[in-house]
């Protein structure tokens, strides 16, 4: 034993211990091919695009996305790493895709990453008059489609497309002008209309985290980074004045893309010519299209369900035009969805709608052999009664022409919500005022606010849903609160804001939320509420906790035109109408509604000066000023949020 041990020299201990040359043993075998293409396009610019095929793929349907967000880590491994299993390689969105066999395909966008071409932020189509560069997300998606079945050699010659977001709006584009090969089509939170409610503006109020995003996105074809000030936006933004102010402390002036945004602040021709909804009204509907938009999307929450309600008068016998709402904030849908904010769900509900929904759609549209998937025309989540609704068609309540009228509740004297229109001789209190002052703003999440590198962090996340206790007791903040409800009450579909306001200044913002307000009570949290599994534990007692459940801003200046915006007449009692994002929500009995108004929700969307200027990027310190507002609750000038109040199952 002893020789045979001292035939084996040992290794030498304290020298240089790096080899001449090392090779490794070959990796394990993937089970898929990865090909990388320079795809050119009509006008000869080359999109980088990553096509992934399964091994032994044949005959198979594509499923494509479009992307400004890299298409080469558009996957969960790392750097130059690939993993050995398809499965691994890509996404958790992806996953019931590679299950069924799919050929997946990512893309840059032409100028982004590793595309070729001029850049425009999300380009207005080419027929708009706002795009000379020959090409946009249409014809792109066109061309790329051709150039796929004609080059992909596994494929069935079908393509499905899907995406959020900025990729959600590139499978709204391909829809205007599809290639006889895209056979369906998944538009997740597309950004549709970024003036009406989109990430730009809502009604005209600008969204002002979004400049770091111009920075980042149109910086550069790779993103540059952007520099924050450390510590609480809301203070640090306040301390440099308006919105242009504040792009200009970034250097965004150097922009082109932002100093367009900042030459069209109101929803001019420029905003009319691409805004998505409207273009798709006017297309034939020939591919089957499922939209998708969380219910409390803090991006994107006017894209989805408006392109739906523009297609559905075509889809004569409802077997075309799709929606999905789920309990999500924006694209939660391609992660985990056991819960939101305070509440937690039945169960993972995006990974339900992928499994249970998408992937049928898919399969019936693409596969040889597709089977009908029956996809619910509106499949979406009552987030009180915590389970899904399969609905022919939706909203179900709105004020015309959905199959139940939705019914008014009043803003009423002493900060009261009455399900009764004031009475001829309303009494002495005629109206609730407040004192709005641009120096002051009203948060629109609790402090600190942290920057827009952070906004992907749970408190950006989940503002829609926050305790809005947080900022019912400001003076500047004005409730109006129901009585307890005797009994449950649904509300499914669109309430619509019909304030009747007045402003001692020249120009001014209005903001609405319609609440449940959650009954005091001194037991435990109830099952279903009180954790948020996976993410962070939250120790939230329910017990009166004022839920957001529709949430909105309106500028005043475009009360009677969106186009052309109009001084406010000083304390005059002037209407303001405008639709709240949609609810799909049981109400228990013992709940109770309110309605809250303030005039600022900062800094999310930059402050109203309160005294009319031409463009509010240009405001100065001056035209900053207090403001004494009024909601009126007369019977000739009543207050009201009509509620899309349905019958509860
Ligand atoms: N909401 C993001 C965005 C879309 C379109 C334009 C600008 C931003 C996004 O998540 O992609």
């Amino acid at each position: 034993g002893l020789s045979a041990f001292a035939a084996h020299a040992q290794t030498p201990i304290g020298y240089d211990t790096l080899p001449k040359s090392f090779t490794q043993p070959a990796s394990p075998a993937k089970d898929y091919d990865r090909r990388v293409v320079m795809m050119p396009m009509h006008d000869g610019v080359k999109l980088y695009t990553v096509i992934y095929v399964p091994h032994g793929a044949k005959n198979m349907p594509i499923i494509f996305t479009r992307t400004p967000y890299d298409a080469e880590h558009h996957r969960r491994s790392k750097g130059d790493d690939h993993a050995q299993h398809l499965i691994d390689e890509l996404s958790l969105a992806d996953e019931d895709f590679v299950r069924a066999g799919y050929i997946r395909v990512y893309q840059d966008v032409r100028g982004k990453w590793g595309s070729e071409g001029a850049y425009l932020m999300t380009p207005p189509p080419v027929d708009s008059g706002f795009n000379k560069t020959g090409a946009d997300d249409t014809t792109d998606a066109y061309d790329a489609i051709d150039w796929l079945v004609k080059n992909v050699p596994e494929t069935n010659g079908r393509v499905g497309m899907i995406g959020s977001s900025y990729e959600g709006f590139t499978v709204v584009m391909a829809l205007l002008k599809p290639h006889p090969a895209l056979r369906a089509a998944v538009p997740e939170s597309p950004m549709v209309d970024g003036w009406m409610g989109d990430d730009w503006y809502h009604y005209g109020a600008f969204r002002q985290p979004n400049i770091d995003y111009f920075i980042g996105q149109t910086g550069g074809r790779v993103p540059v980074p952007v520099h924050t000030l450390p510590g609480d936006q809301y203070a640090n933004d306040l301390a440099i004045g308006s919105a242009g102010d504040l792009a200009r402390s970034k250097g965004a002036d150097q922009l082109d893309a932002w100093k367009i945004m900042k030459e069209h602040p109101a929803y001019d021709a420029f905003w009319k010519a691409q805004a998505l909804d409207h273009l798709i009204e006017k297309m034939p509907l020939t591919v089957p299209t499922l939209w998708e938009q969380g219910l409390y999307d803090q991006e994107d929450m006017w894209g989805a369900i408006h392109s739906y309600r523009a297609w559905e008068p075509k889809d004569k016998a409802n077997n075309m035009n799709f929606i999905t709402m789920g309990p999500w904030f924006h694209s939660q849908v391609n992660r985990p969805g056991f819960g939101l904010g305070p509440m937690t769900w039945s169960g993972d509900t995006t990974a339900e709608w992928r499994r249970d929904i998408v992937t049928p759609f898919f399969n019936e549209h693409l596969q040889n052999d597709g089977k009908p998937a029956h996809t619910p025309p509106v499949f979406i989540y009552d987030t009180g009664a915590n389970h899904w609704d399969r609905l022919e068609s939706f909203p179900t309540s709105c004020e015309q022409g959905c199959a139940i009228a939705s019914k008014p509740v009043y803003l009423a004297a002493g900060g009261k919500l009455s399900f009764n229109a004031p009475a001829k001789a309303a009494g002495e209190m005629r109206f609730t005022e407040y004192v709005s002052d641009p120096a002051k703003p009203v948060p629109y999440r609790e402090r600190p606010v942290l920057d827009r590198e952070n906004q992907d962090g749970i408190g950006w996340r989940e503002w829609l849903v926050g305790d809005q206790r947080f900022v019912d007791s400001r003076t500047d903040v004005v409730s109006f609160v129901s009585e307890p409800l005797t009994e449950p009450m649904k509300l499914s579909g669109e309430p619509v804001v019909h304030l009747v306001a007045s402003t001692s200044g020249t120009d001014s913002d209005w903001v609405v939320k319609v609440i449940d307000v959650y009954p005091d009570t001194d037991v435990e949290p109830a099952s279903g509420e009180g954790a948020y599994p996976g993410v962070v534990p939250h120790p939230y007692n329910m017990s009166g906790y004022e839920l957001p459940m529709a949430t909105d801003i309106f500028r005043g200046r475009y009360r009677t035109s969106f186009e052309k915006p109009e001084a406010l007449k000083p304390n005059a009692p002037l209407a303001y109408t405008f639709g709240l994002p949609m609810i799909e929500r049981t109400i228990p009995a013992g709940h109770r509604i309110m309605v809250q108004v303030q005039s600022s929700l900062y800094p999310l969307y930059d402050r109203n000066p309160q005294s009319f200027v031409p463009n509010i990027f240009n405001a100065k310190p001056a035209d900053y000023t207090k403001a004494t507002q009024r909601i009126w609750h007369t019977s000739g000038d009543a207050s009201y949020v009509t509620l899309p109040i349905v019958p509860v199952q």
